[in-house]
């Protein structure tokens, strides 16, 4: 058969497939289709199974293999596909054309993770997003694989593995998942004190975000932009939700864990698939050699940042994440980022962590994927054409034609060939290198607290308590009195004497003076490391649960699911059972789920439209639980009825986000405001007196 008759052979069976998408057989990995799928085969109704059986054989076989390694770190994620577009202007710092093409929509697939647990740990545990955004660029696939907070917790690729160990659940036990509240962190960190600034955030509100489109990122490390006229430039780059930056409190955190352990997972789904979908701008911070010679941090040490004070964040575009994935293996678990993949017009720095991180990524990928061809899986193929000599290997997927499979070649005219001068081809910036081969840490890299004061001080009065209190938590699960001592005085009391002085008092300890003094005293307030700078600009998503009862007011009840609609934002009414209330006037009302299924620490605010006076309400315990736990979360709260009285059967103050009102749409701005505003910190002292 010639080769062009195979092809069309080959397309005829194709097109002959009985496997047409409306009405699917269910057949074996080798399309024979199958007649029974709910008996295996066997000698008499009662007798052996036969090894002859090939559909079982089949279907265990595959089975038994479902699982591959988890992701030694970020082993649980959610992601999601969308793109990216370029603002015009760009030219000046870059050629890479994703960022310079301000026409074409580039694909992207994105993916947040948590970093110690395993991939079925819970979602709102304390602990570092990652941020990863796959662009399917013209020019070949770049990775941006950052994190939500700005700095690390090393300076030197060679200490991740012992930081990844300590972190992690202890070697013994195994215990804690999904948390750095224990000994082995603690005393990790207190041992390096390269750690002490990213301990602070931490620590901070940031590692416990409300949802994952409410995130910041950053790609943490310097890297290059460099231009059409090989012109360079050092950035760090930062991606700002659209939707503000949102936190979760403690006591909801814990809680959510038990009760809703996909919290994160399922709002990015959901958000998505109800069309709100969520949007960053990228941007970097731009900066020259000469300029950052004369700082008095090191641009190429992790654990720094440059303080927008000294440069801004100059916008580049922004991306949308618009679409969910169709198989969370074969697209969320089978992506592999690496943050060595990158495009002409971009480059790394020296950075120590990032120059291993160059080597680390690939290497994990041939463990976790098993094959060098892991490239070729569809989430990770390029989208543009690509030409390589590579051949062979585990679950090669290519069928070449030609017969050359090395460069040069005369027996296919030299193709693939080397890019010419006028095609844009990948060149490294040649940055001059001298000096000695030494195992050495660069003295620029030596202040380990200037930044981590910085940070403290940059924060809001709720978010420095917050920090307070995270550590004493932290601090008091770890069982070894010299650890949490050591900490206290050694990383804490550098950074700020208030902080370690609250810390080592709800421990029982001691602080000693500093050993260490920060040498920046002059340290200044740096806004935007502040999630208080980051408000969210309107209500779309928020969540509303409306509590109701029989001999609700069914009018009511209409309007605020209208009012939310128009909002873009969600209310769900909840009764005591799943069935349908009756209102005041007799009407059904329809319910979203039950009271008890769907918890206050899923929603944003509540409200409650009772009967008359409260009646129902006063004497129903897992509503009025509902309301104090909204109260001590510090989420807006609505109680639609004429009686003042239930604030003092509720036992708890009125402020500005609690509303008692005959007429919902009387307060319907100042309640918008609320949600909007999210948290009352105003609150807190009073909500401490709420029980847990
Ligand atoms: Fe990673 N990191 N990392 N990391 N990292 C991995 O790669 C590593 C670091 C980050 O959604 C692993 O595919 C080393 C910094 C994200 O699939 C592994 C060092 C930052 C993800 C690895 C670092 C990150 C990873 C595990 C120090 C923020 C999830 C599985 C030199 C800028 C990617 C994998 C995803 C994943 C190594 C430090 C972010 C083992 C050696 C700093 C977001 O290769």
């Amino acid at each position: 058969m010639s080769k062009q008759n195979k092809n069309e052979k080959i397309q005829q069976f194709e097109s002959e497939s009985y496997v047409d998408p409306q009405h699917q057989i269910l057949t074996t990995s080798l399309g024979v289709a199958v007649k029974d799928n709910q008996n295996s085969l066997r000698a008499d109704s009662r007798g052996p199974t036969l090894l002859e059986d090939f559909f079982l054989r089949d279907k265990l076989i595959h089975f038994d293999r479902e699982r591959i390694p988890e992701r030694v770190v970020h082993a649980r994620g959610v992601g999601a596909h969308g793109y990216f577009e370029a603002y015009p202007g760009n030219e000046k710092w870059t050629k890479a054309h994703f960022l310079t093409n301000s026409e074409r929509k580039t694909p992207i697939f994105a993916r947040i993770s948590t970093v110690q647990g395993g991939r079925g740990s819970a979602d709102v545990v304390r602990d570092v997003r990652g941020f990863s955004i796959k662009f399917y660029t013209q020019e070949g696939n770049y990775d941006l694989v950052g994190n939500n907070i700005p700095v690390f917790f090393i300076q030197d690729a060679i200490k991740f593995p012992d930081f990844v160990h300590a972190v992690k659940p202890e070697d013994h036990n195994e215990i804690p998942t999904g948390q750095s509240a224990h000994d082995t962190f603690w005393d990790f960190v207190s041992l390096n004190t390269e750690a002490a600034h990213m301990t602070t955030w931490v620590m901070s509100d940031r590692a416990i975000p409300r949802n994952l489109r409410s995130i910041q990122g950053f790609g943490v490390h310097t890297f290059r932009l460099i231009n059409a006229k090989n012109e360079a430039f050092l950035v760090k780059f930062h991606w700002t939700p659209k939707q503000g930056v949102a936190q979760v409190v403690w006591d909801e955190a814990l809680k959510l864990n038990g009760k809703d352990p996909d919290f994160h997972r399922r709002d990015l789904w959901d958000a998505i698939e109800r069309g709100n979908y969520p949007e960053w701008e990228l941007g970097a911070q731009i900066f020259t050699e000469e300029q950052a010679a004369e700082w008095d941090f090191d641009v190429l040490d992790p654990t720094k940042l440059v303080p927008e004070e000294l440069v801004p964040v100059t916008p580049l575009g922004k991306f949308i994440l618009n679409r969910n994935p169709d198989e969370f293996f074969a697209e969320t678990e089978q992506v592999a980022f690496s943050p060595a993949n990158i495009v002409p017009g971009i480059d790394f720095s020296n950075d120590p962590l990032l120059q291993g991180r160059l080597f680390s990524y690939t290497d994990t990928h041939l463990h976790r994927l098993g094959t060098p061809n892991f490239n070729q899986i569809p989430i990770n193929k390029p989208v543009c054409p690509f030409h390589t000599n590579r051949r062979g290997g585990f679950a090669n997927q290519h069928i070449h034609k030609g017969k050359a499979n090395y460069e040069p070649n005369s027996v296919d005219s030299n193709y693939p060939r080397e890019a010419t001068e006028d095609q844009q081809a990948f060149t490294s910036y040649p940055e001059r290198i001298e000096g000695s081969k030494l195992r050495i840490r660069a003295e620029s890299f030596a202040d380990h607290f200037s930044q981590a004061t910085l940070h403290y001080r940059s924060l809001s009065t709720h978010e420095q308590q917050h920090i307070k209190d995270a550590y004493a938590f932290e601090l008091s699960k770890v069982q070894a009195e010299e650890i949490r001592q050591r900490v206290v005085s050694e990383l804490l009391s550098p950074i700020d004497q208030d902080l370690a002085q609250y810390v080592a008092n709800e421990l029982g300890l001691n602080v000693e003076k500093a050993k260490v003094k920060s040498p920046n005293s002059e340290i200044i307030i740096s806004k935007k490391l502040s999630i208080d700078a980051f408000p969210a600009p309107d209500i779309a998503q928020r969540k509303i649960a409306v509590l109701v009862h029989n001999g609700a007011n069914a009018t009511t009840v209409n309007a605020i699911k209208k009012w939310a609609e128009q909002n873009n934002a969600i209310a769900e009414v909840l009764a005591p059972s799943a069935a349908p209330v009756k209102s005041s006037d007799d009407q059904e009302i329809a319910v979203n789920g039950r009271q008890n299924g769907e918890p206050s620490v899923t929603y944003d605010a509540t409200v409650v439209v009772d009967g008359h006076n409260f009646d129902k309400f006063k004497s129903d315990g897992v509503a009025k639980h509902y309301v104090l736990e909204t109260y001590k979360h510090l989420k807006p709260i609505v109680l639609i009825g004429d009686k003042s009285q239930i604030i003092e059967i509720l036992n708890i103050k009125q402020d500005e986000s609690v509303f008692i009102t005959d007429d919902f749409l009387s307060i319907q701005n100042e309640f918008k405001q609320a949600i909007q505003q999210h948290r009352n910190w105003d609150r807190e002292e009073a909500a401490k007196e709420i029980p847990a």
